[in-house]
């Protein structure tokens, strides 16, 4: 099953193809190296070899304007300008939950397609998913027209699913952060959830993702306490997740409306990230009102 946009297609297929590379090159690849991401963060090799990667083979496709990265501190400009329409701008965190290399747990690669120049809202997204690196990669592909899951292998991207919808019954839940960290508000709305669901937390964005997707239920990582802006990033994480969960029938927020619909102001811009079933974000947002 192919996208039926050219260029979107082109994208997904390096990134499919890359996927089954970038897995295999984690080995040897654990430790860290003595730089920091934009964003402060200690980076492993494998986040800054996955980056080098994905940005040479991305930024050559023709009708890719830009590439922007998790990893790097500034967009990386091809040629032509997104603003213009006749390119998109493609951002992806090229090793999503890395802290897990360590501990050898999940880890995905997560993208997004925006027909705007970076940074951009979410609602320009015209494609989003991510590489799970699970005991089998999968890829989940959310286009304007479907959101399916393929398997990938030696290259190869079979469908599995091409309907992927959330199913309607929440099962399982994940907040990100430390308890006493939370506001207080969203520690009262996290207990009465803590009673109806089972706990889900691996530490890797899309392997959380991917439970809800797959069992239904919420995934969170409030605004904390200490950090207001949360911990993940609006461009890179926030919007292509949300975009994802939202046309699986799914809604996304930030605490107070849709990612998608959120401003940003720079590149690396962080945002509270809440996805899942529609009852529940309406609930969070209520109790964050
Ligand atoms: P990581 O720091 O390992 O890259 O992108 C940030 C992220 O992982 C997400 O994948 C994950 O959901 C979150 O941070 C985990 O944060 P905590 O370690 O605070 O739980």
């Amino acid at each position: 099953m192919t996208v039926s946009d050219p260029v979107v297609e082109d994208i997904v297929a390096t990134i499919s193809r890359s996927a089954t590379e970038i897995r295999q090159g984690l080995i040897g690849r654990r430790g860290t190296v003595d730089e920091e991401n934009p964003s402060g963060e200690t980076q492993a090799k494998a986040d800054v070899w996955a980056d080098e990667l994905l940005g040479e083979r991305l930024a050559g496709i023709d009708g890719v304007g830009q590439y922007a990265s998790e990893e790097r501190a500034d967009v990386v400009d091809c040629g032509v300008d997104p603003a213009d329409g006749d390119a998109y701008a493609v951002a992806v965190d090229p090793l999503d939950g890395s802290s897990n290399l360590k501990s050898n747990n999940t880890m995905g690669t997560i993208f997004g397609v925006y027909d705007a120049a970076l940074p951009a809202r979410g609602e320009t997204l015209v494609a989003a998913g991510f590489v799970l690196y699970g005991p089998i990669t999968t890829m989940v592909i959310a286009t304007e027209e479907t959101v399916a899951e393929y398997e990938l292998s030696g290259g190869e991207r079979n469908v599995v699913d091409d309907d992927v919808t959330l199913p309607d019954e929440p099962v399982v839940y994940g907040f990100g952060g430390r308890v006493p960290d939370w506001p207080a508000d969203f520690r009262e709305y996290a207990r009465e959830i803590e009673d109806e669901l089972k706990l889900r937390y691996g530490g890797a964005l899309i392997g959380d993702v991917n439970q809800v997707l797959t069992y239904g239920g919420t995934f969170g990582y409030p605004g904390l306490e200490s950090r207001p802006e949360g911990k993940l990033r609006l461009q890179f994480e926030g919007n292509p997740i949300g975009y994802v969960v939202e046309r699986a029938g799914g809604r996304s927020s930030n605490g107070d409306r849709s990612l998608l619909a959120v401003e940003p102001d720079a590149l690396h811009d962080r945002t509270p990230v809440h996805v899942g079933n529609d009852e529940l974000i309406e609930r969070l947002e209520a109790a964050l009102a």
